[in-house]
């Protein structure tokens, strides 16, 4: 994933119409987009192949299960084309090797999930989110994924993973700030309904890049 404008776009529409449209006019101010299981589950895994030949693509399919169906989930959604995959750290580390192995074998990039972005979060995932961010580091992932909602815990896990990737979300929609969790460490904002659900996405998009861009200017 090459680094152009620290954006990925979460694509959670539920139209394969609708995704493509909205890749064909995002695609140059997106670093990649990120696919799940409502726009998969609508509209098949073709549409991972049909979206990876215009942008990279990270499959979030937080793939939670045993060794050998991680490996199962990762073979089939990284075959249909995807670039990345996002995995949950807490099945343990085997099932987490597994991912990184498969990952590796298709020289794509694993992120693993640390602590999620929404309120529910902070009941199980924020008291292991330490732990789950040095199991990705020694499972061999690219990076974590870790919440723009609480950019204090992105620079606790910036601490512990050194120069892995941290991609975030939560911006927007979730309430949280894109200068904040930049500042925090994260290398790239994860954004989704703030974008495809604006009346003008495209000039959402272009609004955004300000705030990054006035963000990285305030650094020098
Ligand atoms: O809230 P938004 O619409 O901007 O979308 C955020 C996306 O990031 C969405 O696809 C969601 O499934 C994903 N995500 C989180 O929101 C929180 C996480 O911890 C991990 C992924």
């Amino acid at each position: 994933m090459n680094k152009k404008n620290s954006l990925i776009l979460a694509l959670d529409v539920v139209s394969r119409d609708k995704a493509l449209n909205l890749t064909e006019l995002l695609v140059d101010h997106f670093d990649a987009i990120k696919v799940g299981y409502p726009l998969i589950l609508h509209a098949g895994l073709g549409i991972v192949e049909e979206i990876s030949s215009i942008s990279p693509v990270i499959a979030d399919l937080k793939i939670a299960d045993t060794p050998n169906t991680n490996r199962l989930i990762c073979e089939a959604v990284l075959g249909a084309g995807a670039d990345a995959i996002i995995a949950q750290a807490f099945p343990g580390k085997d099932s987490l090797v597994a991912c990184a192995d498969c990952a590796e074998s298709f020289g794509a990039d694993l992120f693993v999930v640390t602590e999620m972005s929404h309120p529910g979060a902070e009941q199980f995932m924020a008291p292991l989110a330490e732990r789950m961010a040095r199991l990705a580091v020694e499972s061999g992932a690219s990076g974590v994924v870790a919440p723009a909602t609480r950019p204090e815990r992105i620079r606790l896990i910036r601490s512990i993973i050194g120069d892995k990737l941290i991609i975030s979300p939560g911006v927007g929609a979730q309430g949280g700030s894109a200068g904040e969790a930049l500042q925090a460490g994260a290398d790239y904002l994860i954004v989704g309904r703030s974008v495809y659900g604006s009346a003008d996405p495209l000039a959402s998009t272009k609004e955004l890049l300000d705030q990054i861009q006035s963000n990285y200017s305030n650094e020098i």
